[in-house]
């Protein structure tokens, strides 16, 4: 941690594969490719790091096979750290047929219906063979509204299993285990988690559970105590989340990482993030419009193409469209990020959300 400012910290993350600047957001490549974008294309918008799926890569094209061509970062032509999510959290999410025991779970893909396990050993194994540079726990994510005593013997079974994690992942210098906080909305829920984690040890420690279903409010009433139950010398990861409000919020209560598809998945529906909000380029308002979508933006949609263009090109299904707004999103992500990291070194975050709270009020030009 090179510098503090209330509780939003900024700092450096040491990798053998670069450096990771924290603040810092994680685009999600989830089958291996960050969709849309070239992964020069993605340095180029300022990420350090990027995040992969157990889930996808292990039923599509396998994980054996990603360690036989050389791993992961040779695989899809990046360099710099990957960040790997365990798969429990995809597997409820997507996967059929799901059997949960204390073993682990066993699930049919939803590609093509064949049958899979996965369990703390097999996740690390996979993750291994991945070749990824920060490995997550495996863990349970309960959506919630979950009454106190499902959040509390599945938080059990994820400590239970995050010793398992820790015990198969082994010595491996140069790679990273991270911890898994859960217990839901409730604060003891969430001190016991933290404590077992703590008792176990791990390089870094995330705050999953949050973002799946109960609002900003609930998630940052959670958030202000959460983030300060970890280690104030290892980084905090707030898993799946989320739209610029949703990050500056968090990195004011303390969470140093945070990955979601948001920017690259809104990419392709037509909708851009900019200073001023949310812009739906699919509005009929911008089919004659000559500006770009931020005059401030110096992404390549920005610097070359009108509001006119793009509308045309998403109306017509042209994939350029996907790729200049998921530019756009990364790149305005990314600045938000460098953003945030400047605030806190100079001890003036409090003055840039304030900034970025009138700039949203003014609502797109
Ligand atoms: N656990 C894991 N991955 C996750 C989550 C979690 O709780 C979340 C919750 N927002 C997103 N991704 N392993
Ligand atoms: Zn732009």
């Amino acid at each position: 941690m090179t510098a503090t400012d209330g509780r939003a910290r900024s700092g450096v993350i040491d990798t053998p594969r670069g450096q990771i600047r924290t603040p810092a957001f994680m685009p999600v490549g989830t089958a291996a490719t960050v969709k849309a974008m070239m992964p020069e294309s993605v340095a180029a918008t300022g990420a350090d790091i990027l995040l992969g799926n157990t889930y996808h890569l292990m039923l599509r094209p396998t994980a054996e096979r990603i360690a036989a061509l050389g791993g992961l970062h040779k695989f899809m032509n990046w360099s710099g750290p990957i960040l790997t999510d365990s798969g429990g959290f995809q597997v409820m999410s997507l996967a059929e047929l799901r059997k949960l025991t204390e073993e682990g779970v066993t699930f049919r893909s939803h590609i093509d219906g064949s049958r899979h396990m996965l369990s703390p050993e097999r996740s690390m194994e996979i993750q291994t063979l991945l070749g990824s540079d920060i490995v997550m726990c495996f863990d349970e994510c309960p959506a919630l509204p979950a009454d106190r005593d499902r959040i509390a013997e599945s938080m059990r079974l994820s400590m239970r299993w995050a010793e398992r994690s820790k015990e198969a992942f082994g010595d491996r210098p140069g790679h990273a285990l991270f911890g898994i906080q859960q217990g839901g909305l409730d604060e003891d829920l969430r001190g016991e988690s933290a404590e077992a984690l703590q008792a176990i040890g791990f390089d870094g420690y995330a705050v999953g559970g949050l973002a799946v279903g109960e609002g900003q409010a609930a998630m940052f009433g959670c958030l202000d105590y959460a983030p300060q139950m970890l280690p104030a010398d290892k980084p905090r990861y707030l898993m799946g989340v989320g739209k610029p409000d949703d990050i500056v919020g968090a990195v004011a209560r303390g969470i140093d990482m945070m990955d979601c598809v948001l920017p690259s998945r809104s990419g392709r529906t037509g909708q851009a993030w900019t200073r001023r909000g949310q812009v739906n380029i699919k509005n009929a308002r911008h089919a004659d419009d000559p500006r770009p979508l931020d005059e401030h933006c110096t992404c390549p949609a920005c610097r070359n193409y009108s509001r006119a263009y793009l509308h045309h090109v998403f109306r017509s299904g042209e994939i350029i469209s996907s790729m200049l707004l998921t530019w756009h999103n990364l790149h305005y992500y990314q600045e938000l990020m460098a953003g945030m990291r400047a605030a806190i070194a100079q001890g003036r975050f409090a003055a840039f959300e304030a900034t970025f709270h009138a700039q949203r009020a003014e609502g797109d030009i």
